[in-house]
């Protein structure tokens, strides 16, 4: 079984955390690279869509995108990241930390990929706005679940949040956001948000 990802990728950490977390040792991390324009072969030949993560497995097809791989890691470690009293909590906090990265990502790739003089601003404003209505309502609504027992919804939300520091770190996020700010600064410590950390 092999983990295909890269490291400033905030899907692949999510991942990588849930990895350390559980104490998996037997799924080794593989470097690969993914844009929207076209991925490595190695990678296209595992996940059609190309993207990553993408967990190849022994015996059974490839699985991706980071839920179904972070769901079967969790499963098959009985690592309890989806705790079945607070499911629809979980997930739904998984997908709000999912969807700060969608919206930071396509911004990236946006401005990366596509000549400067097609940029459209009105659409990067739209996707940043989704950004912070989500920082927003994690600040008003989810504090105390982020600091329960460590679930995957957690996790989701502190690689979202390593990635607005590492890509988008000029926007302020923790301006008005105290609480999340003071959750994510201890999260950020455990080791294995260190271990993964982008450079
Ligand atoms: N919904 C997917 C999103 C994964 C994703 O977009 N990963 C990016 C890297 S951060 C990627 O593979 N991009 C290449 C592409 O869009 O083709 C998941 O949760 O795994």
């Amino acid at each position: 079984m092999e983990l295909l990802g890269s490291d400033a990728s905030p899907f692949v950490r999510k991942a990588r955390v849930l990895v350390a977390e559980a104490g998996i040792t037997d799924v080794p991390y593989v470097q690969v690279t993914a844009t929207p324009m076209g991925g490595e072969e190695r990678l296209n030949s595992a996940n059609p869509l190309g993207k990553i993560p993408a967990l190849v497995r022994d015996g059974g097809p490839t699985i991706y995108d980071s839920n179904v791989v972070c769901r079967f890691l969790d499963d098959r470690a009985q690592a309890g990241l989806y705790p079945a009293g607070r499911l629809w909590e979980t997930l739904t906090l998984e997908a709000t930390g999912d969807g700060i990265m969608e919206a930071a990502v396509g911004i990236v790739y946006e401005k990366r990929l596509r000549p400067e003089e097609l940029w459209w601003n009105d659409w990067f404003d739209a996707q940043w706005l989704k950004v912070t209505r989500s920082l927003d309502a994690l600040e008003r609504q989810w504090m105390s679940h982020l600091y329960g027992p460590l679930d995957m919804g957690q996790v989701s939300v502190a690689c979202a949040l390593g990635y607005l520091d590492l890509r988008h770190g000029d926007r302020d996020w923790r301006g008005g956001r105290d609480a999340l700010a003071a959750w994510y600064k201890r999260f950020a410590e455990r080791p294995s948000m260190v271990a993964t950390a982008p450079e």
